[in-house]
């Protein structure tokens, strides 16, 4: 006998208002629309039981019509293939009495009749759906409660109930379980922990909220699936959704299927060439953004290390005219160079030869160091009384400790 075959999905948040760029941002506007287009055609040519999403399958009550018949269409066409579509209600898509979630009219056909493989999960107090395959036989349970409003902040987990019957039973719910990984980046609504979990046999919880794909409870089948299409440089990576197939009593294993067609790249480059060149500067960028590009990629890339360029990084102007000459170059959909702490480059023997106050003050604070009886000019006369010699030299070089690195950067805060 095979499983219960379905596609896990989560946060959509189909119509995000995204950042960035006018270009990039309408860009990733149709990714994500994109993504959940080839989520369906995945269903379809795999010809799994069903799609299930785990809440926040639209970002906002103010969803336009034409994202609203978009998201009917591509549901009408899993129905059409005799596929289910079971999805829960969220953070975002709320399932209370005057939300949009009840508006969207995806339960029903054109022609006013029932698609009774299109199932929302509105209610706090979880249900059961019974999911056929297209001959009719029940292939596997989903039991899901759905947010009843932006701030839902009961434990809807607890609620789920023990469910005896042979067939593979899946968890579907918007939650913050505790301890997941980037946890804390996300609102704590209807939190759960792993007790929730470990006390029901379920084959598989599919749960969404938390944007970072991941289990998300040690040793338990307890899986976020991620967002469907990373919305901004915290999200980075392949996105797309979680392929299931549940077996009744036993904890399934999902694997990741990608479908977002734009992603999320952040990269920290300190190794800068020391030339005071703007060709080296960015041959040596793409030189080592190359292996993170290849499709459609959107780069934040963090500036460190030691350049002669430092002080015109500092400026937003100059690094604006990088950004675009490093998107032309990766041919990166966009570009955000960010500058984390580049400092141009000391060669201290030179420093210590020039004939400046930084430098005198720099050596004499170097020699002290080892030197007690130049520390001992240098400190105060009341010292000396108070303090046993070492304890005294001691102190004073801790005094001293940070002071050659600050001289250094005053002397080279200014550009040449
Ligand atoms: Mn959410």
């Amino acid at each position: 006998m095979t499983g219960f075959r379905f596609l896990h999905l989560a946060d959509l948040h189909l119509e995000t208002h995204f950042g960035g760029r006018p270009a990039t941002r309408e860009r990733l506007r149709r990714a994500t629309l994109e993504a959940f287009e080839a989520a369906i055609d995945y269903a379809i040519e795999s010809a799994l039981h069903a799609v299930i999403v785990a809440g926040d399958l639209y970002d906002d009550p103010l969803l336009s019509l034409r994202t609203e018949s978009l998201l009917a269409r591509q549901v009408a066409r899993l129905d059409e293939a005799g596929i289910w579509f079971v999805a829960t209600c969220g953070n975002h898509d709320p399932g209370g009495p005057r939300h949009r979630s009840h508006r969207l009219g995806l339960e029903t056909a054109a022609d006013g009749a029932r698609r009774p493989r299109v199932r929302i999960l509105r209610d706090r107090h979880p249900e059961a759906v019974r999911v056929t395959d297209p001959t009719g036989e029940v292939v596997g349970i989903v039991v899901g409660a759905g947010h009843a409003t932006e701030t839902e902040a009961a434990n809807l987990a607890e609620r789920f109930p023990r469910v005896a019957s042979g067939l593979p039973v899946v968890g579907l719910l918007h939650t913050h379980v505790s301890g997941a990984q980037t946890a804390a980046n996300h609102d704590r609504y209807a939190p759960s922990g792993r007790a929730d979990f470990e006390r029901l046999e379920y084959s598989y919880w599919a749960l969404g909220h938390i944007h970072a794909r991941q289990r998300a409870v040690p040793d338990l089948p307890v899986f976020y699936s991620g967002n469907l299409q990373g919305r901004n440089p915290k999200e980075t990576g392949p996105k797309g959704g979680l392929v299931v197939e549940a077996r009744a009593g036993v904890p399934a294993e999902p694997e990741f299927v990608a479908f977002a067609p734009v992603r999320w790249e952040r990269i920290r480059i300190d190794r800068l060439p020391n030339r005071p060149s703007a060709s080296a500067l960015v041959n040596s960028l793409v030189a080592q953004l190359a292996p993170r590009l290849g499709g459609a990629v959107a780069l934040r890339i963090e500036l460190a290390g030691e350049t002669p360029l430092a002080p015109m990084l500092r400026s937003p102007d100059q690094l604006e005219g990088l950004e675009a000459e490093l998107a032309d170059r990766t041919g990166a959909l966009e570009v955000q160079l960010r500058n984390t702490g580049v400092s141009r480059p000391v060669d201290r023997a030179q420093l210590a030869a020039s004939p400046t106050a930084f430098a005198h003050a720099l050596g004499l604070v170097e020699r002290a160091a080892q030197d007690p009886a130049l520390l001992d000019e240098l400190a105060p006369a009341e010292l000396a009384a108070v303090m046993h010699p070492d304890a005294r030299h001691a102190y004073l070089r801790e005094l001293l400790a940070d002071l050659p690195q600050e001289l250094i950067e005053r002397s080279i805060a200014e550009p040449a």
